[in-house]
C-alpha cells in the first residue's frame, strides 16, 4: 500500500452523471437463474481427485488451520506507516470475515515493544497503592476466583482510520478500519481483585501496567474499573494468543484499545491520574487552535461496509449482498443506515446475529446491481441516540491535526466494472 492523492468527488456531479435515481435496492432472484449449460459441466460429471484417494488422517493436523485456498486471508501491514517492527501494527482482514467474532489468528496486533513471550508459571499480577492489603496473584490464582464471566467486546485502537483524517488514502477496509477486533473473553471482573485487596476510600484512579519491554501504562478512572473491566486469560474459548497479551490482559469495554493493557502485571490504586506517555503526548487529539482534548476514552459509534470494498469488488450483476460492521463504545447499536448514492437516500440495513453492548454488530443489505456506479456509505446509530457523523462534520469540531478517534462516515465508490475505491465526497 502506498499513500495516494486524495480523491474528492462532488455529490451533485456524481449523481448527474450516474443517474442513480431508483438504484435497485429491492432484491430479486432473477439474476441467479442461469440457462442450462450447452454441454454437461465437467465439474459435476467427473469424480475429482479429492474424492478418489483417502485424505490425511485425524492425527495429521493436531492444531487445525484454514484451507490452503484461504492463504490470502491474513493480517497485513502498511509498510511506510511505522519505523520499526517492534512498535508497529497490522490490520484485521475485515473484508474476508462474516458474523461478529474475529478469529484469534486474524486479530490485528499493536505492540509498542514487540511481543512478550511470557512463561505463565513465572507471571505475577500485583495490586498495590491505596489498598488495605497489597496482593500478588499467580495466573492459577486468578482462575480460582468465583464469578467468572464471558463477554464479546470490540477492541478498537484510537488510531483506527487515523490515516484518513485529511482525505481518502488507503484502498481497503482492512487498512482504513482494520484496527478493530471482537472476540469472546473469559475472565473475572477487575472489581473482584480490587475488593480482595480492599480499595481505600480516597482512591479515584487505577494505573494498569504491562510486563512487556514497553512497560505500557495507562490511568483508568476507578469508577470504570469497578463497573465492567475484566482481567482475562482466554479469547474465543482458548488461551489468549501471545500477540493479545498471554497469559493475562485487561479488558476495558468500549474504551480505546490502548487502555487494554496486555501482559498485565500490575494495577496500582491512586487518587489522581499519572499522566503517562500514552495518555498525554500520545492518544490525545490536538485541536485546530493548539489545545488538546484530554482523556478521550470512549470510542464513539462507527460503522463500515466491508463488502463491497476496495479489496472485495463487485463481481456479479443482479442479486448481491452488501455487508458491514457497526459498533459503539456507549452500548448497543440500535440501527444502521446504508446509502448507495453518496448520502442522499438512506435505508435501514438488516441487522443479523446478536446485538451485544460494546460489541461489533453485523448488518446486511440485499440489493440488485445493474452495473451502475454507486457511492456506498453506512451510518451507525447507537442506543444513546448518537448518530455517526460525516468526516466533514468531524473536521469542523476537531480540525485536521489529530490522528485519533476518526469515526466519520466512509465512502466507497463502486465503478461500472465493479472495482471499488476509497473516496470522499464534499
Ligand atoms: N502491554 C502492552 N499493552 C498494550 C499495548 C502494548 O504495546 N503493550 N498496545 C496497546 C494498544 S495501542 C492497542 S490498540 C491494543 C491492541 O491490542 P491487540 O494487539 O490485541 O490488537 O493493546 C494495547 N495494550
Ligand atoms: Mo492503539
Amino acid at each position: 500500500m502506498t499513500p495516494r492523492e486524495t480523491t474528492r468527488l462532488d455529490r451533485r456531479g456524481f449523481l448527474g452523471a450516474a443517474g442513480l435515481a431508483g438504484a435497485g435496492l429491492a432484491a430479486t432472484a432473477t439474476g441467479l437463474r442461469a440457462a442450462p449449460p450447452a454441454a454437461p459441466d465437467p465439474l459435476i460429471t467427473t469424480v475429482q481427485d479429492w474424492a478418489r484417494t483417502l485424505g490425511d488422517g485425524v492425527q495429521a493436523r493436531p492444531y487445525g488451520s484454514p484451507s490452503q485456498y484461504e492463504k490470502h486471508v491474513v493480517r497485513r501491514d502498511v509498510e511506510w506507516l511505522t519505523a520499526s517492527r517492534e512498535s508497529s501494527v497490522n490490520f484485521t482482514p475485515l473484508h474476508e470475515l462474516d458474523g461478529i467474532i474475529t478469529p484469534s489468528g486474524l486479530c490485528f496486533e499493536r505492540h509498542h515493544g514487540g511481543i512478550a513471550e511470557i512463561e505463565p508459571g513465572k507471571h505475577r499480577l500485583m495490586i498495590n497503592g491505596l489498598v488495605d492489603k497489597p496482593m500478588v496473584f499467580t495466573v492459577e490464582d486468578l482462575k480460582r476466583f468465583p464469578g467468572r464471566q464471558n463477554h464479546a467486546y470490540f477492541l478498537e485502537c484510537a488510531a483506527n482510520s487515523g490515516m484518513e483524517w485529511r482525505g481518502a488514502q488507503l484502498n481497503g477496509c482492512q487498512f482504513t478500519h482494520g484496527m478493530v477486533h471482537n472476540v469472546w473473553y473469559t475472565g473475572i471482573p477487575l472489581k473482584t481483585l480490587l475488593d480482595e485487596a480492599g480499595v481505600r476510600t480516597n482512591a479515584k484512579w487505577l494505573l494498569a501496567e504491562g510486563a512487556d519491554s514497553s512497560g505500557m501504562t495507562r490511568s483508568i478512572p476507578l469508577e470504570k474499573g469497578l463497573k465492567d473491566c475484566l482481567v482475562v486469560w482466554s479469547m474465543n474459548g482458548e488461551a489468549l494468543r501471545p500477540e493479545q497479551g498471554y497469559p493475562v490482559r485487561l479488558v476495558v469495554p468500549g474504551w480505546e484499545g490502548n487502555m487494554w493493557v496486555k501482559w498485565l502485571r500490575r494495577i496500582e490504586v491512586g487518587d489522581q491520574p499519572w499522566h503517562q506517555r500514552e495518555e498525554t503526548s500520545k492518544y490525545t487529539d490536538l485541536l485546530a487552535d493548539g489545545r488538546s482534548r484530554r482523556f478521550t476514552f470512549v470510542m464513539d459509534a462507527k460503522s463500515v461496509v466491508t463488502n463491497p470494498s476496495p479489496q472485495a469488488p463487485l463481481k456479479h450483476k443482479g442479486p448481491n449482498v452488501l455487508s458491514g460492521l457497526a459498533w459503539s463504545g456507549r452500548g448497543r447499536i440500535s440501527r444502521v443506515d446504508v446509502s448507495l448514492d453518496g448520502g442522499r437516500n438512506w435505508r435501514s440495513a438488516r441487522i443479523d446475529g446478536p446485538v451485544l453492548p460494546m460489541s461489533l454488530t453485523r448488518f446486511y443489505v440485499d440489493f440488485d446491481w445493474n452495473g451502475q456506479e454507486m457511492m456506498i456509505q453506512s451510518r451507525a446509530i447507537d442506543e444513546t441516540g448518537y448518530v455517526q457523523p460525516t468526516k466533514d462534520e468531524l473536521r469542523k469540531v476537531r480540525g485536521v491535526n489529530s490522528i485519533y478517534h476518526n469515526n466519520g462516515i466512509q465512502t466507497w465508490l463502486v465503478h461500472a466494472n465493479g472495482e471499488t475505491e476509497n473516496v470522499e465526497i464534499g
